[in-house]
């Protein structure tokens, strides 16, 4: 900071002084409202929006730093652009806030909302401010609400008992993915199992069209998304293959179907397991064996999915006292219940084939059951070995099978199957319905009134939105394993819609997911009174061309846009089945080679750097660190090197002498090429997201500029003024106020932001002179233009006359001099 005394001194960069002047002016010339009138092709451009905690901080400022160069990317080349902010400002932790400081969420959420647009005003991010949204507006979640309905109109949200995930802790239902090694995502308690009434979405009804529309995206996201969102949806093709159980203590035979992605083992099966939790498990246990199946049952409750399936845990079970028909060969398997086997995936039983199954073979280690080998992989007995191989072989002990190589014997062995009517061909998927209801307040009201004589019935549109009740503060706002709604008796008792009679609201909430499933449609016409979204507007802008954010959304938050997406097609509401044509995942913020975190104590304050070095600086640092898929390390970076290197460029506005609109035709050649290359090779590389780069192609021109003034043609050669204007525009993408500033300075009107891209001269792109790098014993002493033809004895000549040489080998007697025309020349004095 400088002392109050001090007067500014205008050849001086003061980059708080530029940060004061121009938000303002962007804001009455309307800079960042797209026009949305035909005369320009469109280009929405997006950054995941934030959550209000808090105040922004160094994750968000590289974030946005990436997704505005994109947005004034397109801006420079034309294009009119659509760049909304909003907040996603529904969950819990507004909540937990509300009831530490016995208040309302909505108090806690719209302060941090505030703070946080404040922020980014600051860091100018080019964004149309119009068009600001917050999830927990009535005005928004009314649409959220309606679009809820159509869904269930639809059949795709209904209810079912299930069990779910419970943390005990925020007496709250968690979905899979909030369970993270079998503790809560949020607070760290172990997770427990609850059977509950709970509203899901049919996402599995869309499960093949969220794979097969990937085709889409391929190329454009991140394989490694792309990657995780198949592995979640896990489509696995196989057969069902019916057993027979033996009646037993009276109780009738039973037909138990398995999933199986082989097939071709059926001959290797030797025993039979079905989830230790499902409902067959306990339907098919004799009494003999009840009472053991009940007290491994209470063991685990306690587990999680991913715990129960670890391939390293030791296998536990007990057995039924029921046997299994194998329909192939009419072996009797002993049925065990056993917790490895999933009661929601397949369906809950498998055959088990220990010789070919990792997870079998350990099972039938633990109790002593048969291991038979079906497939000649040429790998030793897996009995022996205590490996189960599954590689591709040859059939044996397999009956009509034998002989045939792995996979003609599960064409074969379907059709066998298929043929005796035991068994078909299927395909299983790992995705799940997607479970929104949560039992808290500060989230959608789901849109449902309960009626006794009508059951689930629909909040008529126009009666929409269902609003949260105001009046809840600070502990009633804690959970009790009920919605805090369902306490607040004059909002809950309603009459029935359909018969008039009492009835009650739904008092559950949906998950914050659902809102942000669609928010990027509603950015295209906010404001809307009658429909979520202007159909013909976001028809117009949609897909959203690149959408920015970090890769810890890389399964759930896209894969639930992307149906929210097929669905909105489905009903006609939207022309296109993809959401986001392009992804970008921006690295993390690290300091020191860590995730910044307030137990570790390297957290950086945004602000802090903000005022210490500017905003045109952080930006700059942020995207000139590395390519932004790689993570920024702040302890590595230097934001003060490139507050100099913005008043080194700043600075060119003082010492350009010529007039603005010069012809710069005439000018050095020289200076003229460097300038129209930079230009050139700095929209190849934003399209293919290299921000880093083109910031050192930047600093180049810069350098080379500088030369020009001091020691070539001169400021007032109109190829200086090219050159500057060229930074101007191009510096315009990573630091718009110096950008801006610089324009000024070089006589022009706001706003550089829509300048236009410098257009390229083609004939100018011919390289004329290559830099040549002299050393002394390795170290850089001067740099040469040279021809790119030039001979090694001509550039050996030309460094060791330079000044510069002479002075450093001071009369030194020279050993060798290594020439690599024409780049280099390394001098090696003895
Ligand atoms: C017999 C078999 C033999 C199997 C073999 C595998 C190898 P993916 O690919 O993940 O879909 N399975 C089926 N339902 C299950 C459940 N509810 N819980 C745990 N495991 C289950 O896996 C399908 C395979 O996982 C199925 O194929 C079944 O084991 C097992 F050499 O059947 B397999
Ligand atoms: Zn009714």
């Amino acid at each position: 900071m400088s002392s109050e005394t001090e007067q500014p001194d205008p050849n001086t960069y003061n980059f708080a002084a530029i940060e004061a002047k121009w938000p303002s002016v962007w804001d009455r010339l309307g800079t960042f409202t797209p026009a949305d009138d035909g005369s320009r092709g469109r280009r929405y451009v997006l950054d995941m929006f934030p959550y209000p905690s808090g105040d922004l901080h160094m994750g968000h400022a590289e974030a946005f730093a990436m997704g505005d160069v994109v947005a004034r990317y397109y801006r420079q080349q034309g294009f009119d652009v659509l760049h909304p902010i909003g907040w996603d400002s529904f969950g819990l932790p507004a909540e937990n806030a509300a009831i530490k400081r016995n208040a309302h969420p909505a108090e806690w959420t719209y302060t941090n909302i505030e703070t946080q647009a404040n922020s980014f005003r600051r860091y100018a991010i080019s964004v149309d401010w119009s068009r600001r949204l917050q999830t927990s507006d009535p005005e928004y979640y009314r649409w959220t609400q309606w679009l809820f309905l159509r869904f269930f109109e639809k059949g795709l949200a209904y209810r079912k008992d299930h069990p779910v995930n419970w943390c005990p802790r925020d007496q709250t239902v968690l979905a899979n993915e909030q369970v993270v090694n079998g503790a809560c995502e949020r607070c760290g308690s172990v997770v427990t199992k609850k059977t509950l009434n709970q509203w899901y979405f049919r996402i599995t009804d869309y499960a093949d069209r969220l794979l097969d529309d990937m085709e889409q995206l391929e190329g454009h996201w991140p394989e490694r998304v792309l990657a995780m969102q198949r592995n979640w949806i896990g489509r696995s093709a196989g057969a069902h293959v019916t057993f027979t159980i033996e009646p037993a203590d009276g109780q009738p035979e039973r037909a138990v179907p398995v999933f199986t992605t082989r097939p071709d083992t059926l001959h290797g099966a030797t025993f039979f397991v079905v989830a230790a939790d499902s409902e067959l498990a306990s339907d098919l246990v004799t009494f003999d064996h009840a009472a053991a199946l009940s007290t491994y049952l209470e063991q685990v409750k306690s587990l999680t999915d991913i715990e129960r399936q670890a391939t390293d845990r030791e296998k536990t079970g007990v057995f039924t006292g029921r046997y299994a028909v194998n329909p192939l060969n009419s072996e009797l398997l002993p049925v065990w219940a056993a917790d490895y086997v999933l009661s929601d995936y397949g369906t809950g039983a498998i055959m088990a084939v220990p010789a070919h199954d990792q997870r079998d073979l350990d099972f039938a280690r633990a109790f002593d059951l048969p291991v038979r080998m079906v497939v000649d992989t040429g790998d030793e007995d897996p009995a022996v070995t205590g490996t189960a191989t599954t590689g591709d072989g040859t059939l044996i002990n397999s009956g009509e099978l034998n002989g045939l190589p792995k996979e003609q014997a599960i064409a074969r062995a379907i059709e066998l199957v298929t043929l005796q009517g035991t068994g078909e061909q299927t395909v299983n998927y790992r995705l799940r319905d997607w479970l929104l209801s949560r039992q808290r307040f500060w989230g959608t009201p789901i849109p449902i009134i309960h009626c006794s004589d009508c059951g689930e019935v629909a909040v008529p549109d126009d009666q929409l939105p269902v609003t949260l009740p105001e009046n809840l503060r600070g502990e009633e706002l804690s959970p009790k394993g009920t919605s805090p709604l369902a306490a607040v008796e004059e909002w809950v008792n309603v009459p029935c819609p359909q018969c008039g009679g009492d009835a009650r609201r739904d008092t559950d909430t949906m998950d914050t997911f659902v809102d942000s499933s669609w928010y990027f449609l509603r950015f295209v016409s906010p404001h809307l009174t009658d429909a979520p979204f202007d159909s013909d507007a976001v028809n117009r802008w949609l897909p959203v061309g690149q959408y920015v954010g970090g890769v810890e959304h890389a399964i759930l938050h896209l894969l639930y846009s992307r149906f929210f997406t097929k669905v909105l097609y489905d009903l006609g509401l939207v022309s296109f089945t993809e959401p986001f044509s392009a992804l970008l995942n921006q690295g993390q913020v690290l300091n020191g080679g860590k995730a910044m975190s307030k137990s570790l104590g390297n957290g950086v304050d945004l602000g802090e750097q903000l005022d210490r070095f500017g905003v045109d600086a952080v930006r700059l640092t942020m995207i000139f660190a590395s390519p932004p898929e790689d993570d920024v390390d702040w302890a590595d970076v230097s934001p003060s090197g490139a507050t100099k290197f913005l008043a080194r460029a700043w600075r060119l506005g003082t010492d350009v002498t010529s007039n603005p609109g010069v012809d710069p035709a005439g000018g050095d050649r020289g200076l003229r090429s460097i300038t129209h290359r930079m230009v050139a090779d700095s929209a190849a590389l934003l399209q293919n997201n290299k921000f880093n780069v083109v910031i050192a192609r930047l600093m180049e021109l810069v350098n080379a500029t500088r030369k020009a003034i001091d020691s070539g043609p001169g400021g007032e050669d109109p190829a200086v003024r090219e050159a500057a204007e060229a930074i101007a525009v191009v510096l315009s993408l990573f630091a718009p106020y110096t950008a801006e500033d610089l324009w000024e300075r070089l006589g022009h009107q706001a706003s550089v932001a829509s300048a236009g891209w410098p257009t390229v001269d083609e004939g100018l792109l011919v390289q004329a002179t290559v830099t040549a790098v002299v050393q002394v014993q390795g170290k850089v002493r001067d740099r040469l233009e040279v021809a790119p033809d030039i001979s090694e004895e001509e550039l050996r000549e030309l460094a060791l006359a330079t000044d510069q040489v002479k002075r450093t080998l001071d009369g030194r007697e020279i050993r060798t001099v290594i020439v690599r025309a024409p780049k280099l020349v390394n001098i090696v004095p003895r």
